[in-house]
């Protein structure tokens, strides 16, 4: 801190800016983006203005809270923990360790990643579940069964061409997986001044589209046939890196063989993007070098959304792009602990044996377990930093799922949809209230950064490390714990990386591994069985699924569109997120939501004056699960039949419609649990 100014980072979303925040001798609060973090040189968004509102705001959850009878009671915190310990040491000893589940939000800050990790290995269970199998993890998981590592970044800075598949960064603000290039908010410029391509494929023309030289409107769901389809092409017309496909992989002939039926004529009626398109789009990846695929969030929430990534991270094995400057690349990451020190085995998961290749219970898995009324199902969930109420498919059936809990503990710092179902609530900290770290990678070295507390806690609200080891104590999973409160929790976790928090302090931003190394598998080979790159999956094959991504359906119904019409829903919906909100975030604050006070159904104009429906009409859209009322607005920006609503809303402190009502769960991704959350089969009426 230089006298008002604290110079921290925002974790208000994954991209952990940098920002300097200023407070005023009357302690009114002001953000700039710090001109020195490599992530955003000095760029902040929107959602920087809801800061002051996030520490103030009247709304914040001040101290713990019990469900009676007659509603919530303020307890004091001794009570909280007293009676947190004396139900889960109930349940433990009842129904086992393995009857706890932690549930954890989209990872924006690493409180939400760490919160109850430790706690969860003591208490003996392996049950992380979350958020996980509709963001990201799927990916990773697709990337895992190819490569044997985590997704490999584009190098924009030195690529030709870039594909942003299934991703709208100019909106969500992620480029990369916590990679910085010196200033993410100019990555598109330095781009557009080196005259490399952008390609977009997306079914709606979205900010990143509009930018783009290019732009393939896809069907939804349908981009493992269009990645099947370009191996098609790519290997027909010996287009392959043939060096690195001799000597770094296994499964070509395989590959090939699989592929032969996969012609863009064949996919060209599943992904509504003409033959020659395909077949250009294919030529035109494998022949500039190097290029980089971005792929997103978009092909996540699908029920193929494993199969749809494997076919990208073979496309770039493929054309031998992967590891190689310009291409998508292993960047240099800090080490860090690994956290439980305690860990129960992955075998004695929830449904492990349904779901042995993800590395986390997907929330499937936990509804499913908890509806059949299993015998072995979990009794006790920590809800740290997640409303899982309104972020899973189907609303309806996910509260009916967590009714059958035995005891349900929300950790927040506003109240949410999820919070109102809790047995007990505990206020947390904001982000800006306590210390916290986040590593980056990035072609310059893997660094660290800090985030530190700018104002005092509100209310009675309580830093989770602490809260954790207090809970820890009074159930006597102490004595082992690597940490007792924020501040030793960031010391234990970098430890690896050789910094320390007081260095962190001091430095704000510190290096903590060489720049980027490229081709590293030539000395090391690939961390996969066979330690090759692999087109066939031995793995996936063991477990049941297609070792090569095979052409999977997206979602149950959507198959037969004339079936679904004479069932009245003829049309497609999706779901979009604001950019000036995060999830179910922020729409009770003044600042954000004043602009954009509520979610919008974005409806084509010719699907609309069939319907009599004109701009800002309310509509109501019913699925074959749910029905909402929302407020109808018109775009050319997606095609007739297929229409987008607003994610994010339906807490009770904004009293809005929730899209998940109306998504079907009970069709899912066989390796991920992944529901089709961004497409559902429905009408629209006026209301
Ligand atoms: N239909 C549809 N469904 C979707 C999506 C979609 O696009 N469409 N997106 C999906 C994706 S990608 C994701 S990642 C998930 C998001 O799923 P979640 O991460 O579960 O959703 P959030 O709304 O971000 O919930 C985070 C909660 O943490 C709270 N919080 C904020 N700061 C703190 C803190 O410091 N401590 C604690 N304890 N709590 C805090 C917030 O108030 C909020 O209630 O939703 C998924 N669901
Ligand atoms: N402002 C803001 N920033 C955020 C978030 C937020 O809520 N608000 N959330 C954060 C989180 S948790 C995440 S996961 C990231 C997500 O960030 P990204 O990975 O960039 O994902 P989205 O922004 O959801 O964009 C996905 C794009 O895929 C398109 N799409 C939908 N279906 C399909 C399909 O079947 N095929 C293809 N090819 N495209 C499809 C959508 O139209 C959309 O344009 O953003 C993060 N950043
Ligand atoms: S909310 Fe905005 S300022 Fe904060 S990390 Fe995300 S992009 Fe950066
Ligand atoms: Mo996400």
């Amino acid at each position: 801190m230089e006298g008002n100014i604290f110079r921290t980072i925002c974790q208000s979303c994954h991209t952990n800016c940098g920002i300097l925040v200023h407070r005023d001798p009357e302690g009114s609060i002001s953000v700039e983006g710090d001109p020195n973090h490599p992530m955003n040189r000095g760029h902040c968004c929107v959602k920087t203005s809801a800061i002051p509102e996030i520490i103030r705001s009247k709304d914040r959850l001040q101290y713990p809270l019990r469900r009676t009878p007659t509603g919530f009671k303020r307890i004091t915190w001794d009570e909280a923990l007293s009676f947190a310990a004396e139900k889960l040491g109930e349940i433990r000893s009842k129904f086992g360790p393995l009857s706890l589940l932690r549930c954890i939000g989209a990872p924006v800050s690493y409180q939400c990643r760490d919160g109850f990790r430790q706690f969860l290995g003591e208490y003996g269970s392996p049950n992380t579940t979350g958020a996980a199998n509709l963001c990201m993890v799927p990916r990773m998981t697709a990337f895992r069964a190819v490569t044997g590592g985590m997704r490999a970044e584009p190098d924009y800075d030195q690529t030709r061409l870039v594909l942003f598949w299934g991703t709208n960064p100019l909106a969500s603000e992620r480029f990369g997986s916590y990679s910085a290039y010196n200033g993410f908010n100019r990555i598109i410029g330095r781009l557009k001044e080196r005259g490399v391509k952008i390609i977009g494929i997306d079914p709606f023309r979205t900010k990143t589209v509009r930018l783009a030289d290019e732009w393939l409107q896809i069907q939804p769901g349908s981009d493992v046939a269009l990645g099947l389809a370009m191996i098609h092409v790519i290997i027909k017309n010996s287009l392959y890196d043939k060096d690195f496909v001799a000597s770094y992989t296994t499964g070509f002939e395989e590959l090939a063989a699989h592929v032969q039926s996969c012609s863009p004529s064949w996919a060209e009626p599943l992904t509504g993007i003409s033959r020659g398109t395909i077949e250009d789009l294919a030529r035109t990846y494998a022949t500039t070098k190097p290029a980089a695929i971005y792929e997103g969030n978009g092909l996540d929430m699908y029920a193929n959304g494993v199969e749809s990534v494997r076919t990208v991270a073979i496309l770039i094995g493929l054309t031998g792009n992967l590891d190689v400057p310009g291409g998508n690349v292993f960047l240099p990451f800090a080490s860090q602990s690994p956290l439980p020190t305690k860990p129960t085995p992955m075998e004695k998961r929830v449904w492990y044996d349904k779901f042995p290749l993800f590395p986390e219970v997907p929330f499937t898995a936990v509804k499913e377990s908890l509806l059949k009324d299993e015998y072995q199902r979990p009794r006790a969930m920590i809800v740290h930093h997640s409303n899982p109420v309104l972020v899973q498919a189907n609303e309806a059936r996910t509260r009916e799922a967590l009714r059958k809990l035995d005891f349900i503990m929300v950790t927040d710092i506003f109240p949410t949809s999820t919070s109102e179902i809790a047995d007990l609530i505990l206020p947390m900290t904001s982000d800006f209230e306590c210390y916290g770290y986040r590593a980056y990678s990035s072609t310059e070295g893997g660094f660290l950064a800090l985030a530190r507390p700018v104002e005092k806690p509100a209310g009675e609200s309580r830093p989770v490390f602490e809260v954790e080891y207090e809970l820890a104590e009074r159930m006597g999973f102490h004595q082992d714990y690597p940490f007792h409160g924020t501040t030793s929790w960031i010391d234990f976790m970098i430890k690896p990386s050789g910094v320390t928090f007081k260095q962190l302090d001091e430095e704000q931003i510190v290096y903590a591994t060489p720049p980027v190394q490229y081709r590293k598998h030539v000395e090391k080979g690939f961390s996969t069985p066979s330690g090759k790159l692999e087109f066939f999956s031995r793995i996936f094959a063991e477990k049941g699924h297609s070792p090569i991504p095979a052409y999977a359906d997206s979602a149950d119904e959507i198959r037969d569109r004339r079936a679904l019409s004479n069932k009245g829903f003829p049309l497609l919906g999706s779901s979009r997120r604001p950019g000036r909100f995060v999830h179910t975030r922020f729409k009770n604050l003044k600042s954000l939501s004043k602009s954009y006070p509520e979610p919008l159904a974005w409806i084509h104009p010719q699907d609309a004056a069939e319907r009599g429906i004109r701009e800002a009409d309310t509509v109501e859209i019913t699925s074959p699960y749910g029905k909402i009322a929302i407020k109808a607005t018109l775009t050319e920006d997606t095609s007739p039949g297929l229409f987008w609503i607003d994610f994010g809303w339906g807490n009770p402190t904004d009293g809005k419609a929730n899209i998940n009502v109306l998504v079907n769960d009970q069709f899912f991704d066989p390796v991920s649990g992944g529901t089709a959350n961004r497409i559902f089969p429905c009408e629209i009426r006026k209301a």
